[in-house]
């Protein structure tokens, strides 16, 4: 006689098995409705990759070593594009130091830091580099004819860089919140609040602006916009009458107003608020908003954009909007989970 499986023991092992696939699938239901999605939106150089760095330091672990150390190049590599950014804009304005010797180093480290292992170059040349950068003329071309933007960011860097260019450099949190490097397309972050596990999409500036692209997210389950505030005061590519802030105007509009996000709620943060209170002690808002009739101050001039932006949102319910300087750790905290709490009551 064989040793046959009952017709009995082969309908519980199909009933096991149908019980663990349901299981599995409800676990999945289960983690697909405490999983939040958010789509970071906004033009290049926002602010949005800062932010998200910042919810890697404030719900998750920080950095490890390992990127660090990656960091390390970037920063370096960014005190290369500062000095070789202001070397040009001297050339191109014709401002020139006056001494031959200042002349030849010029030229050297031109010459040096233009070679594609530039990141290394520095550090070889750090001593002419310290040189360069605490010449007066150097800091105040910086101060007077460049953008406060970058003089800003420059200063920062040129300050630091016995730290950066020593051999035992390990960037800091606040030098990995600073840095600039372009996102490549898009980068996930993940992190837990209250329970939730959230997915944090931080798309680069250029796919933001893309329409069709839109559509592989019309499933999330809110847009965190950034708009720098800073750029009221740059020429706009696309269009010479206006500045870049319009140009963000623009894209908030198309996005806000895509068919797949009419009804998804909108965080806004107004970032680079910094940057907006230094330029307008010397340009005002007007250079921007021919329309503004109010005073040249912070609060009242924060309304008027403020407006502009919430103009542009079909059912403006769904928005909430932050004035911000991502940089800053601990208000972005607050800011953070306030929003993130928004994000929650309306999912
Ligand atoms: N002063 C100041 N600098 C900021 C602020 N937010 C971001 N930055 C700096 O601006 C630069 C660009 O920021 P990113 O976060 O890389 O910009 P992004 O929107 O991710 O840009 P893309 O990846 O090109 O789309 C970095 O050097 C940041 O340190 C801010 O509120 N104030
Ligand atoms: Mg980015």
């Amino acid at each position: 006689m064989g040793v046959g499986i009952s017709t009995h023991e082969m309908e519980q092992a199909a009933r096991r098995r149908s019980k663990t696939i349901d299981d599995g699938l409800e676990a999945e239901r289960l983690r697909q409705a405490r999983t939040v999605r958010v789509l970071m939106l906004g033009l290049q150089g926002a602010g949005k990759s800062t932010l998200a760095k910042q919810v890697r330091m404030i719900h998750e672990k920080g950095f490890p070593d390992k990127e660090k150390a990656l960091y390390r190049e970037i920063v370096r590599q960014n005190v290369v594009s500062a000095v070789l950014g202001v070397l040009q804009e001297m050339e191109a304005q014709e401002v020139a130091f006056d001494t031959d010797q200042m002349q030849q180093t010029c030229l050297a480290i031109k010459e040096r830091l233009t070679s594609a292992d530039s990141h290394l170059a520095v550090v070889d040349m750090r001593h002419q580099v310290s040189m360069l950068t605490s010449q007066k003329l150097f800091r105040d071309f910086m101060d007077d004819r460049m953008d406060p933007e970058v003089s800003q960011i420059n200063h920062y860097l040129f300050r630091s860089l016995d730290k950066i260019l020593s051999d035992a450099y390990a960037p800091s949190d606040y030098d990995i919140l600073r840095v600039r490097q372009k996102t490549a397309g898009l980068n996930e972050i993940l992190f837990h609040f209250k329970g939730f596990e959230f997915r944090l999409c931080d798309v680069d500036g250029h796919s933001s602006v893309k329409k069709k692209w839109l559509q592989n997210f019309e499933n999330v389950s809110a847009i965190l916009f950034t708009a720098s505030l800073g750029t009221y005061d740059i020429r706009s590519k696309e269009n010479e009458e206006q500045t870049e802030i319009h140009d963000a105007l623009r894209v908030f509009t198309t996005v806000t107003g895509h068919d797949g996000f009419l009804r998804t709620p909108i965080i806004l943060f107004l970032n680079k608020k910094d940057i907006f209170q230094l330029k307008l002690k010397k340009t005002p808002l007007t250079t921007a908003f021919p329309d503004y009739k109010g005073k040249n101050e912070f609060q009242e001039v924060c309304q008027f954009v403020q407006r502009k932006f919430e103009s542009c949102v079909t059912n403006p319910d769904r928005l909430t909007v932050h004035f911000t300087n991502a940089t800053d750790t601990a208000a972005i905290r607050s800011v953070f989970d306030s929003s993130l709490a928004v994000i929650l009551e309306s999912t």
